[in-house]
């Protein structure tokens, strides 16, 4: 991991406000931490803020029964999220692209709250946990350049003009299993059967896992058949650029309910 988090004070993930200071007696180390000035978290609630790198980023997240929000600010731009218990998707990022430095600091937070499933034992998570950290993860792995517009998924959709591409909604897939890739291209429709967690080429390690290659140790994963399209797809068009990319945009859209509520429905691979 490119970063440490420093903290004076453990966080609860559940209690009241904490307040933490930096340590001042490292430079190095004080320049890459995420530096939380304010946290709180009940089983219906997280909210706080701090810095990384100079990024100012606060965060309030909220459930009621299984439906989840969250506004998340960084550096004054705003991002929102629902996941509802239906499955049904809101996201809205005003379009704003994300800086590296500010997707860092993303990826910080996330692996804060990370270390403190660990640390309590309950790395499976509430609603409130998977859900929050699924969100930040999906806007801290978006490709560069990525245009966070607003969008609404409403699960699975049929068949379009191109049948191989269509949204799945979130079917679960086993590593070591095999399956079949279905996505177009300026070539037509494909179906290829491909190996559950296999390695085609660098970089496309965990073949199947949402998210770019096999993502990060500390993090759990969604493994479905939507992410395997999308995989695939990019991997045999050598594609970027995520939404906006002509052969598999339509892939990556289709994804991203699988990302963001994969984890919660048990596609864990
Ligand atoms: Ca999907
Ligand atoms: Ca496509």
């Amino acid at each position: 991991m490119k970063s440490r988090i420093i903290m004076a004070t453990a966080i609860a993930l559940t209690g009241t406000m904490l307040y933490c200071a930096p340590q001042s007696n490292d430079n190095t180390e004080a320049l890459n931490a995420l530096v939380l000035t304010a946290h709180s978290a009940s089983s219906d609630q997280i909210k706080g803020q701090g810095t990384y790198n100079g990024v100012s980023i606060s965060y309030d997240a909220t459930t009621s029964g299984e439906d989840f929000e969250t506004t998340v600010t960084i550096d004054g731009q705003k991002f929102t999220a629902s996941l509802g218990g239906d499955g049904s998707i809101t996201l809205d990022g005003g379009n704003a692209v994300l800086t590296q430095s500010q997707k860092d600091a993303l990826d910080a937070l996330a692996q804060e709250f990370a270390s403190h499933l660990e640390a309590t034992g309950n790395t499976s998570g509430s609603r409130i946990q998977v859900a929050f950290l699924s969100v930040i993860s999906y806007w801290a792995e978006a490709p560069e350049g990525y245009t966070y517009g607003s969008r609404s998924i409403d699960g699975p959709s049929p068949a379009g003009y191109n049948a191989a591409s269509r949204n799945e909604g979130v079917t679960c897939i086993r590593k070591g299993t095999y399956v079949t890739a279905a996505y177009d291209d300026s070539r037509g429709s494909h179906y290829d059967s491909v190996l559950v967690g296999s390695k085609p080429r660098s970089g496309y390690g965990c073949m199947g896992r949402c998210g770019g290659d096999c993502g990060s140790w500390w993090l759990a994963s969604s493994w479905t058949k939507d992410c395997m399209d999308h995989d695939q797809c990019s991997n045999v068009n050598y594609s970027s650029g995520g939404s906006s990319d002509p052969n598999c945009g339509d892939e990556f859209d289709e994804a991203a309910d699988d990302w963001l509520q994969g984890v919660w429905r048990g596609c864990r691979g």
